[in-house]
């Protein structure tokens, strides 16, 4: 089946402990995990999420973006994020003060940055809607003020894991649509669906590398990534699986030069658990 891949790069923005780690954690990992890093500035995460329409695939590869910190140096990252094509807005359920901040500051700040790339889509979370009986907001507290702008809300919650691929999910729908594509066309291809056998699992390595390498000309890696491959004994069709630990290892020392060495080694722990988890 024809494939076409697409890259897209999001960014979740709302108040401190509002749960944005927590949900992409969620959202990537697929579990809830208590400890998360705070030590730098902004982490990228990135999921694929797939997508048939007729006959072909289409594989939205999404970056994500997570920012750390206080809500002011957070919007001095955010200059730097030109070139972002979608955006989750996040409240918690329990404050209400929140949502407010959405609107007088989240919102407002990134109208004012995405210009060069236009009206991005946006999703909004309602999230920590596990903890019922200390809901300070209702859905349709979101709705009335999200709604008149066109946004989907959703109830969320990174702990339990309500909503959270559904919301993603609806915006990678968006920013198909944004692209042209008919949304009636798509059907989304679910998690189920996606598993990977063994033997994929060394080219998602590789594209992961590629992608995170976030160069303009993929052949500018192919010489390097051939003599990785030579070195860890793997054969893309045939991995073992010390080919492929050694390989990740490989990977982490060359991205620690340009990613440094804690994004190096968050990439190689990820590329592990895939590995540990056939
Ligand atoms: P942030 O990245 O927006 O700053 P975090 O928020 O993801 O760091 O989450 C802040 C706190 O809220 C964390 O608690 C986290 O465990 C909790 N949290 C996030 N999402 C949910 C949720 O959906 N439900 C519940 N019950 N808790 C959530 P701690 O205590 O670890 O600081
Ligand atoms: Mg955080």
């Amino acid at each position: 089946m024809e494939t076409k891949e697409i890259k897209r790069k999001i960014v979740l923005l709302g108040d401190g402990a509002v749960g944005k780690t927590s949900l992409i954690n969620n959202y990537v990992h697929n579990t809830f995990d208590e400890k998360y890093l705070r030590t730098i500035g902004v982490r990228i995460s990135q999921k694929m999420v797939r997508f048939r329409q007729r006959e072909r695939q289409i594989s939205l590869n999404f970056g994500i973006w997570d920012l750390y910190g206080q809500k002011e140096d957070s919007a001095v990252r955010l200059s730097a994020f030109a070139g972002i094509n979608g955006v989750i807005m996040v409240a918690d359920m329990t404050r209400m003060g929140t949502l407010k901040s959405l609107v007088e500051y989240w919102y407002p700040l990134l109208k004012g940055r995405t210009g060069s790339t236009g009206e991005v889509p946006i999703i909004i979370f309602g999230n920590k809607s596990d903890l019922k009986d200390q809901m300070e907001l209702q859905l349709k507290d979101l709705e009335k003020v999200f709604k008149p702008f066109g946004f989907s809300c959703f109830l969320s919650s990174a702990k339990t894991g309500l909503n959270v691929q559904n919301g993603f999910t609806e915006l990678g729908l968006q920013l198909l649509v944004s692209k042209g594509y008919d949304p009636r066309s798509l059907r989304h291809i679910s998690h189920f669906d996606e598993r990977i056998h063994m033997k994929d699992i060394s080219k998602k390595i590789i594209q992961d590398f590629i992608f995170l390498a976030m160069v303009d000309d993929v052949d500018e890696l192919s010489p390097f990534i051939k003599t990785c491959l030579k070195k860890a004994d793997v054969d893309l069709l045939n991995a073992t699986i010390p080919g492929l630990i050694k390989l990740i290892e490989l990977l982490r020392i060359e991205e620690e030069k340009s990613l440094g060495k804690f994004m190096a080694q968050n990439n190689a722990d990820n590329r592990i658990s895939w590995v540990n988890a056939t």
